[in-house]
């Protein structure tokens, strides 16, 4: 049977997205590009230098090297202002309790996140207990969808990938679950994560006894 689960951060156990978009759209009209809540949806679970190329792209911009690093991290410095607010008001609904189900349950407990931010946000909501590790960017190399991080956090929590879950609400994640072997739960709609093996609509849905009827 299932041993652990490994859950994405940002859209699977809180909205960091708002976050992010906010703190890009600073960036955007600093430099006078087009960015706007559409284009956001494409950076999501996507690395910061990548969506920075993105929205440089978007705007046919083209920058060198340090330019890029400056503004990747001018860019971070406005996020880390903002995550200040966040609170355990944040957390997506249903998440606490499905923890609360699977840690009682004796399920081992990860996390596989893009984001270098992602034990600040883990901290803030106030969830950071529930999770036997954390994996964020800084520890991999290849980014989603590539199933490093989440292959990564199974050799951590020393159970063997098949034995894995992987909750994710973004199609490259989803796809870094599948390629690692693992049994996916997607969150969101199905025209952007039709390779999941069970998906929801919201994290609403998500109980121990939901799950144990598609394992
Ligand atoms: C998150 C967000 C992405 C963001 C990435 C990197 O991924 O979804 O939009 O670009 O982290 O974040 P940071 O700039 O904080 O390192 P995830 O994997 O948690 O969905
Ligand atoms: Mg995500």
């Amino acid at each position: 049977g299932k041993k652990a689960i490994i859950f994405d951060l940002d859209g699977v156990i809180t909205d960091t997205a708002e976050y992010h978009y906010l703190a890009w759209k600073q960036l955007a009209d600093d430099l006078g590009l087009p960015f706007d809540r559409n284009s956001n949806e494409r950076l999501k679970g996507i690395s910061r230098m990548e969506s920075l190329e993105l929205i440089l792209e978007a705007g046919n911009k083209e920058l060198g090297h340090d330019e890029k690093e400056r503004l990747a991290h001018k860019k971070n410095e406005h996020y880390k202002e903002l995550i200040q607010q966040i609170t355990p008001d944040d957390l997506l609904p249903g998440i606490v309790s499905f923890l609360t189900e699977l840690s009682e349950a004796g399920f081992k407990i990860g996390m596989a996140s893009a984001s270098k931010n992602a034990q600040e946000v883990v901290r803030r909501l106030e969830v950071t207990s529930f999770f036997h590790v954390i994996v964020d960017a800084a520890s991999v190399k290849k980014g989603k969808p590539d199933p490093e991080i989440f292959l990564t956090a199974a050799q951590l929590l020393e159970v063997e990938p098949n034995a894995c879950i992987g909750v994710e609400d973004a199609q490259a994640g989803v796809q870094a679950i599948k390629s690692a072997n693992m049994f996916a739960i997607g969150v969101g709609e199905a025209r952007h994560l039709s390779e999941a093996d069970w998906l929801v609509t919201s994290t609403e849905e998500l109980s121990l006894k939901a799950l144990s009827e598609h394992i």
